[in-house]
Formats: structure tokens, sequence, C-alpha cells
């Protein structure tokens, strides 16, 4: 890159890591951002001393544009963005982020993809891979530009990246060792009209692997299944219905995988922590994923036991007299919570209520039949969940002042056996700053339980 004119496009965070990439390595970067209230003085500040750079907000001039030589795009910023006809007008080629991490990256990639179970499948990825070998990162969509890191990787880098449709819009070269789209249901629809064109932005994941390499795919998803006719890399499958060729299943509460044929005992399926049937995909996609990277088995079985889930997502705790206690402080609204009712494996303690946005609360109790031995409420919504449960003829509901307070009944009406869940189908804001100040908090008071 040393002395190419580039244009980072999104001073986000992908577009800092871009730029900061692209200064380490020789070359003179425009920052550019359609947003004209950002500080450019800071921007610049922030830079100092890195390299050539220029900052440039609100329109896009034909000036910058003159001698550009590569155009990256943030992937919040649409591929029809009015003022991208100019870019393509001047022929000048755009990259996506992950594009320009992959230019200087040495390392062998797993690339995530699909509408749901991203983010958790590409944290048990990360942590097989970290318990394997002490060179490995976890970057993307998740919240760490790839770019950050990607010139500090080796031949031996172990990558776990979560990559999403926006990241994949504008690839060319970029060719993960693994790649998977775990599921396509529509999604993102305002920025790729169709789900067809969705869907074929996940899949150009894989269009530039071979046959050296793999793409992980869910054999159960009808969507995805219709998309692995054709591919150029080895088709390795998971699923709970068939036994693939290549790939993992279920089987009388195990988890095995087959390699060409050949079938491997991998786990037991009881002995996952993070709970429900999307849980159980995304693990059956984790396991062929790391396996497929050449991570031993016995390492994927481990970490997979020991996982306990992304932070506040069903997130478990503890376990406390025979009580366990589950964290799900991101169910911010009832169709997340009606979920984590689902994926509790026992009756259950809720704790429920917070913020009110509006919400409509009848779904999400009525799912409480049958599952649900105490509602506690906490918060701005307790009234109105209350005259709701009224009229569903839900009557086991308590309301309690504190989150503490809530633990605290739990702890004491709950019987062996029983789960606790904090999943409040309501926002944060009118007890705490945020979700997860509320998630930490729960597990603090969680944490204080006398066994
Ligand atoms: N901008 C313009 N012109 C435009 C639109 C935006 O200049 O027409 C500028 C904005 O003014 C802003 C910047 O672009 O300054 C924002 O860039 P960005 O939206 O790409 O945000 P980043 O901070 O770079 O975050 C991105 C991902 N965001 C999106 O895809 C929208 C983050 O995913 C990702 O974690 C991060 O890169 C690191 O890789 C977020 C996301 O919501 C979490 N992703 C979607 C999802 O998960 O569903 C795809």
């Amino acid at each position: 890159m040393v002395g190419k004119n580039v244009i980072v496009a999104g001073a986000g965070k992908s577009g800092v890591a871009a730029t900061g990439l692209l200064l380490r390595n020789g070359a003179s970067v425009t920052l550019f951002d359609s947003n004209t209230e950002l500080d450019k003085e800071k921007i610049l500040g922030d830079f100092a001393g890195a390299g050539k750079i220029n900052v440039l907000l609100g329109e896009l001039t034909d000036e910058v544009l003159e001698n550009a030589d590569i155009f990256i795009i943030s992937p919040g910023i649409p591929v029809d963005a009015p003022f991208m006809k100019k870019v393509y007008d001047k022929k000048i080629p755009v990259w996506s982020e992950i594009e320009l991490a992959y230019y200087f990256n040495k390392g062998k990639i797993a690339a995530i993809t699909g509408t749901n179970g991203k983010t958790t499948t590409t944290t048990l990825v990360g942590e097989i891979f970290k318990e394997y070998t002490k060179d490995n990162m976890v970057v993307g969509n998740i919240g760490l530009p790839y770019t950050r890191f990607a010139d500090a990787t080796t031949e031996d880098t172990f990558i776990a990246a979560e990559i999403s449709s926006f990241q994949l819009e504008t690839i060319h070269e970029f060719k993960p060792k693994v790649a998977a789209v775990l599921n396509l249901t529509p999604d993102h629809l305002n920025r790729h009209y169709t789900f067809e064109n969705y869907a074929a932005a996940k899949m150009r994941i894989t269009e530039n692997q071979d046959e050296d390499d793999y793409i992980v795919l869910n054999h159960d998803d009808p969507e995805v299944l219709k998309r692995a006719e054709g591919l150029k890399a080895k088709v390795c499958f998971f699923s709970h219905e068939i036994e693939p060729e290549n790939g993992a299943y279920t089987k009388d509460g195990k988890i095995y995988i087959k390699n060409d044929g050949v079938e491997e005992y991998i786990l037991d399926v009881d002995r996952i922590k993070i709970l429900g049937i999307h849980n159980l995909e995304n693990v059956l996609a984790a396991v062929c994923i790391s396996y497929f990277m050449g991570v031993p088995v016995d390492i994927i079985r481990d970490v997979v036991y020991s996982f306990k889930g992304v932070e506040h997502r069903i997130e478990f705790v503890r376990e406390v007299r025979d009580v366990r206690y589950y964290n799900d402080s991101k169910g911010t609204n009832p169709d997340a919570a009606i979920k984590a009712i689902q994926a509790m494996k026992s009756t259950t303690l809720l704790i429920g209520g917070g913020y009110d946005k509006d919400s409509d609360f009848d779904e999400w109790v009525d799912c409480f039949a049958g599952k649900v031995r105490y509602l506690v409420l906490i918060g701005a919504t307790s009234d109105k969940i209350m005259k709701c449960c009224k009229d569903h003829g839900f009557n086991q509901v308590v309301k309690v002042e504190t989150l503490e307070d809530a633990v605290s009944f739990c702890y004491a009406h709950a019987k062996p056996g029983d789960d606790v869940l904090l999943s409040p189908a309501c926002a944060s804001w009118d007890m705490f700053r945020s979700y997860e100040e509320r998630g930490n908090l729960f597990k603090l008071y969680v944490e204080s339980l006398e066994d």
C-alpha cells in the first residue's frame, strides 16, 4: 500500500481502523464522512504522527476522487448511496473494510455469517481457538474491526470473524479457510431490497473458496440448503435431521462429526450450558467450523462444555441449591424474552418489567402457562404487565421495588430443579443506565446468594 492514495468512507469503527491500517502501511488516506457534525480536528488529532491523512466531511469532492487508487467503504454505507455514483464513474475499485483486512491477512480465517446466531457462534469458535493457540483473534461485525489487527497476523494465526452481508457486498478476493452460513431469513431489506439479494450477499462468503477450503451450511434451513449446490469448496453440513457425509449432527443426545463418512464422537448434548434449539445449532456449527479448521476434538469438547454464552443473552450465571440462574438482560422486548422462556428446561421463576416502550405484552404472558412458576415484576411497566397477567388469567405474579428484592424473592421461592431467569421484555432505562448494567447487577446479586 506504500504510496497509494486511498479514500476511506465512514469515520465509524471500521473507517477509523482501516485508516490506521493504511497509514501504518505507507498509504495516504482521505477519511471521508457525510456527517458534517463530526469533529475534524479531533479525528486528525487521533491520527497525529501516524502518516499522511486528510479528513473530508460532507460532500465527496471530485478533487479527492481524482487521484484515488482504492475506495474503502464502511459496512454502514449503502453501495448505492448517492455519492457512490461518482466513485463508479471514475472506475475506482471499491473494497469493503473486510477486503482491505484480507489484503494484509496472513492467517487462517474462519468466517461466519447468517441472519441469527453469528455473535454466539463466532464467540464460541473464538474461545475454542483461544484454547488451541495463543495466536488467535476474534474480529468483524462482532464489534472489533478486522482491519485493526489484520497486519499483525502470522501464518499461524487462527481468526474467528463474524461477517455481515454489508461487509460481503464489496469483497473481491476474501477467501476464508472455513466459511459458515448459519441460517437465512429476511433481514436488512431496506439495504438489499430483496431477500434474494440479501441471501446472495451472504453466500458470497464462499465465492473465492476452492476445493481445499470448507463451507459449513445448515442442512435444516431450506434457504441455506437451496444454495448448497455448485459450490467450489468442500460442503460440510450441520443438522438435527440427517447424518451428513461431512459435517456435524445430533444422534441419541450426542453430537458426532463425519469426515468423509468416518464418524467421530464429539460431545454430550446435555452438558452444553447454553440453552435452546437455536443455541444447539450454534454449537453444531461451531463444532463443525473448529473441526475443519484443524482443532483437536478434546479441545472443542472442553470449551463447549464450559461455554456460558455471550454475556446477557440467556447467560448461565450460577447454580445455587439446585436452582440455575440465567441472565437474559438483553431480552429487552417481548419477542426476545419469549425465546428465553422457551429455552428454559424447567419450571421458571421469571424476573421481568422495566422501561415502558409501549410494547404489547400479550404474547409474552401467553407463553407463561405451564412454565412460569412466578413472575416477579420491577420497574415502570409493572402495573401494565400486572394488568395484562390478570386479563390472561395468570395470577402467580408479584411486584417488588428493586432488582435485588426480585433476586431475593426468587431465592426464597424457587424449588430444587427450578430455573430463575432475568428476561425483562423491557428496556432498562427506567432503573439502570443500560441492559449491561442491569445484567451485571443481577449477576452480582446472584453471586452473593448463600449456597
Ligand atoms: N456514513 C456516511 N455516509 C453514509 C452512511 C454512513 O458517511 O451514507 C458514516 C456515518 O456518518 C458514520 C459512519 O459512516 O460516521 C458509520 O459507519 P458504519 O455504520 O459502517 O459503522 P461502524 O462503526 O464502522 O460499525 C461497523 C458495523 N456497522 C454496520 O454494519 C451498520 C458494526 O456492526 C461492526 O461491529 C463494526 O463495523 C466493526 O466491524 C453493527 C451492526 O449493526 C453492530 N451490524 C449489522 C448487524 O449486525 O445486523 C450488519
